[in-house]
C-alpha cells in the first residue's frame, strides 16, 4: 500500500503524508478514512456482525445494540505493558515503565512492520471535547480494528467535522494502534484478533505520540481515553498551565436552582460513574445532581482566576458488573440503546446480563467466554470486567452545559480512596496545598484477592498512578503552582465511604446518601454550613449534615468521622514510603506538612471526635 488518497477535505499535507508514512509501515490493504456519519457507522457494526466479532441484540429489547465478547487474555488494560518513553528516564519518573526511546522505537518499528497485512486501515480523526472549545485537542488514531472505530464513533468526536476543524495545518495527536495479528493470503481471521504474546502500550511526551500493539480492548486501544486524555495530556497540561485529571464532573443544584460544579478522583471500582450520576434521596427535597463527565476532566484557568473544566469524551465506558436500576439507573438508562457490550453475559432472548443488574439471574445464560452458564455454574457469567460503552447524550441526568465549550466553574475539588479504617468520611483540607498533600496520598486498601497483603494500603496519588505521564512529583508541584497563580482555587475535600466498623461491616450507606456529604462540601463552598478543626482540617459535626429521611446516630456518625491518633501516626508514617520514591522532586512543602498534621495529632484526644459530647 503506497498511494493513500484520501477524501477531498482532507487537506492536512502533514497528516497526509504521516498517514503514507504509516501505510508503507505497516501494509493494510486498504486504508479507508473515517467520515464518522451515522451510514458509516452502520455499515462497520454491519461488518463486525458478519466477522462474528459482534452480535446484534434484540432491536425491541436493545435498539441498535451489540455484544461483543473478547479473547480471554485481552480483558483489561495493561500497566506493566505501558511506557512512558520520555527522553531522559527521571522525566518519566518511577511510577512509570521507561525504555529509551530510541531503543522502544526500534522495537516498535520491527513490530509494526507488516502488522496490518490483510487488513483495512481506518484512519479516524477525533476530537477530546467539544470541537473547536478551546480546550479541546485533536488527535488521530490510525486502527485495524473496526470495534475500535465504532468504539471512539461513541467515546469521542470523530470524521469530517474534525478533520475540517484541523484544517491545513492544525495540531494533533498522532496516535497508531493495531491488534498484531496480521492475515496472510486466505488466512481466516479470529472473532477478537489481538496479539497474545507481545503487547506495547507506548507513549512519547516530548513528541505527543501514542503507539499501541497488541490488544483491542479498552484503554489499551481507545487510545483518545487513558493514553491522550490523560498520559498525553498531563505532559501537555504541565508545559501549558493546565490540568488533566481521572476526575468525575458533577453540578450539585440547589432547591433554590444554585448550580456547584464539583470535579472528584477515585481509584478504580470506586463508584465514580454512580457518583457522576447520583440520585439523591427522596427526602432532600429538590437538590438535583447532573453529569458532566464520569472518567476524565480537562481543566483551564480562566481570567477570573476560577479553573473550568470540560469532559474530553463523549461517552461512558462504565463496569457493567454491579450496576442496576437500584445502583445507577441513569447508567442503566444511557445504555438502554445504542450501546456496544462487552464481556457481559448473553441471555437467550437477545438481551445483555451481569452480576447485579437483577437481584435472580436468568435461569440460562452463555457467558462472556461463550460457554452456557447457569446460576449453578459456580462462577460469574460477566467478566468482572465487563463494559458498555453508551453515548453520554443519553444520560437522563446530562447537564445543560456538558458541551458548553468554555467549561464550567470547579468549585470544589473532592478526592477519595478505599479505607476500611483510619480516614473518615469527611474532611476539607485547610487550605490549597494540605488539599495537594491530601490528594497525593489517598490510596486503596488491597483486597482479600491479595494474598498476604491484607490491609495493605496501595498509594494512589490523585488516582493518577497508572495515568500521569510524567514524574509524579512533578506533578505534585505541578498542582502546588496551579494554586499558587489561582486568586480563587477551588475548595479541597477528602471522602471515605468505605470505612468499616469492628465487626467489618461498612458504616456509611452510600450511594444516593452520598448526596448528604455533597451538600455539606456545597455550603462550605459558599461560606454557609459551619465546621470544627480536626488534627486533619474541617470537619462536619453531626447537625452539620442534612440526616432528613435517615435514621443514622449522632454515635455513629461520630464513630465514622473519628481521627484515632496511633492509626493516624502509623498512617503518616507509611506517607514516607511512597516519598522517599519520589524524593529528588518532592515538593519541600511535603514534608514540613507532615510534621504539621503529626503535631497537631500530639495536640489532640487520642481518639478525637468519638464522643459528641466532647465537642
Ligand atoms: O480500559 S479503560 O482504561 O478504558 C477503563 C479503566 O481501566 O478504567
Ligand atoms: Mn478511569
Amino acid at each position: 500500500m503506497s498511494v493513500v488518497q484520501p477524501p477531498d477535505y482532507v487537506k492536512h499535507s502533514d497528516l497526509i503524508q504521516w498517514v503514507s508514512d504509516m501505510a508503507a509501515l505497516c501494509k493494510p490493504d486498504a486504508v479507508y478514512w473515517c467520515d464518522g456519519s451515522e451510514t458509516e457507522y452502520q455499515a462497520m457494526c454491519d461488518k463486525l456482525v458478519q466477522a462474528g466479532t459482534f452480535v446484534k441484540l434484540d432491536e425491541k429489547k436493545r435498539p441498535n445494540s451489540y455484544y461483543a465478547k473478547s479473547d480471554p487474555s485481552d480483558v483489561a488494560r495493561v500497566e506493566d505493558r505501558t511506557y512512558i518513553c520520555s527522553i531522559r528516564k527521571q522525566d518519566a519518573g518511577p511510577t512509570n515503565n521507561w525504555i529509551a526511546p530510541k531503543e522502544m522505537k526500534e522495537t516498535l518499528g520491527k513490530l509494526f512492520d507488516g502488522c496490518m497485512r490483510g487488513r483495512t486501515m481506518y484512519v479516524i480523526p477525533f476530537s477530546m471535547g467539544p470541537i473547536g472549545s478551546h480546550i479541546s485537542h485533536i488527535g488521530v488514531e490510525l486502527s485495524d480494528s473496526p470495534y475500535v472505530v465504532v468504539n471512539m464513533n461513541i467515546m469521542t468526536r470523530i470524521g469530517k467535522k474534525v478533520m475540517e476543524t484541523l484544517g491545513t495545518n492544525g495540531d494533533f495527536v498522532p496516535c497508531i494502534h493495531t491488534v498484531g495479528m496480521p492475515l496472510a493470503a486466505g488466512q481466516k481471521d479470529v472473532e477478537w484478533p489481538c496479539n497474545k504474546d507481545q503487547k506495547y502500550i507506548v507513549h512519547f511526551p516530548e513528541e505527543r505520540a501514542i503507539w499501541s500493539y497488541g490488544s483491542g480492548y479498552g484503554g489499551n486501544a481507545l487510545l483518545g481515553k487513558k493514553c491522550f486524555a490523560l498520559r498525553i495530556a498531563s505532559n501537555m497540561a504541565r508545559d501549558e498551565g493546565w490540568l488533566a485529571e481521572h476526575m468525575l464532573i458533577l453540578g450539585a443544584e440547589s432547591p433554590e436552582g444554585e448550580k456547584t460544579y464539583v470535579a472528584a478522583a477515585f481509584p478504580s471500582a470506586c463508584g465514580k460513574t454512580n457518583f457522576a450520576m447520583l440520585i439523591p434521596p427522596p427526602e432532600m427535597k429538590g437538590w438535583k445532581i447532573t453529569t458532566i463527565g464520569d472518567d476524565i476532566a480537562w481543566i483551564k484557568p480562566g481570567a477570573d482566576g476560577r479553573l473550568y473544566a470540560i469532559n474530553p469524551e463523549a461517552g461512558y465506558f462504565g463496569v457493567a458488573p454491579g450496576t442496576s436500576p437500584k445502583t445507577n439507573p441513569n447508567a442503566i438508562i444511557s445504555c438502554s440503546r445504542d450501546s456496544i457490550f462487552t464481556n457481559v453475559a448473553l441471555t437467550d432472548d437477545g438481551d445483555v446480563w451481569w452480576e447485579g443488574l437483577t437481584d435472580t439471574p436468568p435461569a440460562t445464560l452463555t457467558d462472556w467466554q461463550g460457554n452456557a452458564w447457569t446460576p449453578e455454574s459456580g462462577r460469574p457469567a460477566a467478566h468482572a470486567n465487563a463494559r458498555f460503552t453508551s453515548p453520554a447524550h443519553l444520560n437522563p441526568a446530562i447537564d445543560a452545559a456538558w458541551e458548553d465549550p468554555n467549561g464550567v466553574p470547579i468549585s470544589a475539588f473532592i478526592f477519595g480512596g478505599r479505607r476500611a479504617t483510619t480516614v473518615p468520611l469527611v474532611y476539607q483540607a485547610v487550605n490549597w496545598n494540605f488539599g495537594v498533600y491530601a490528594a497525593a496520598t489517598i490510596g486503596s486498601e488491597m483486597t482479600a484477592a491479595a494474598a498476604g497483603a491484607l490491609g495493605q494500603v496501595r498509594r494512589d496519588p490523585f488516582a493518577m498512578l497508572p495515568f500521569c505521564g510524567y514524574h509524579m512529583a512533578d506533578y505534585f508541584n505541578h498542582w502546588m503552582q496551579i494554586g499558587r497563580e489561582l486568586s480563587n482555587p477551588p475548595r479541597i475535600f477528602v471522602v471515605n465511604w468505605f470505612r468499616k466498623n469492628a465487626e467489618g461491616k461498612f458504616m456509611w450507606p452510600g450511594f444516593g446518601d452520598n448526596m448528604r456529604i455533597l451538600k455539606w462540601v456545597v455550603e462550605r463552598v459558599h461560606g454557609r454550613a459551619s465546621s470544627i478543626e480536626s488534627p486533619l482540617g474541617w470537619m462536619p459535626r453531626y447537625n452539620d449534615i442534612d440526616w432528613t429521611g435517615l435514621d443514622f446516630t449522632p454515635e455513629k456518625f461520630y464513630e465514622l468521622m473519628s481521627v484515632d491518633r496511633e492509626a493516624w501516626k502509623a498512617e503518616v508514617l507509611s506517607h514516607e514510603e511512597l516519598f522517599a520514591k519520589l524524593y529528588d522532586r518532592l515538593p519541600k512543602e511535603f514534608l514540613y506538612m507532615r510534621e504539621l498534621i503529626l503535631s497537631g495529632l500530639w495536640r489532640s484526644p487520642e481518639k478525637w471526635g468519638a464522643h459528641p459530647e466532647r465537642e
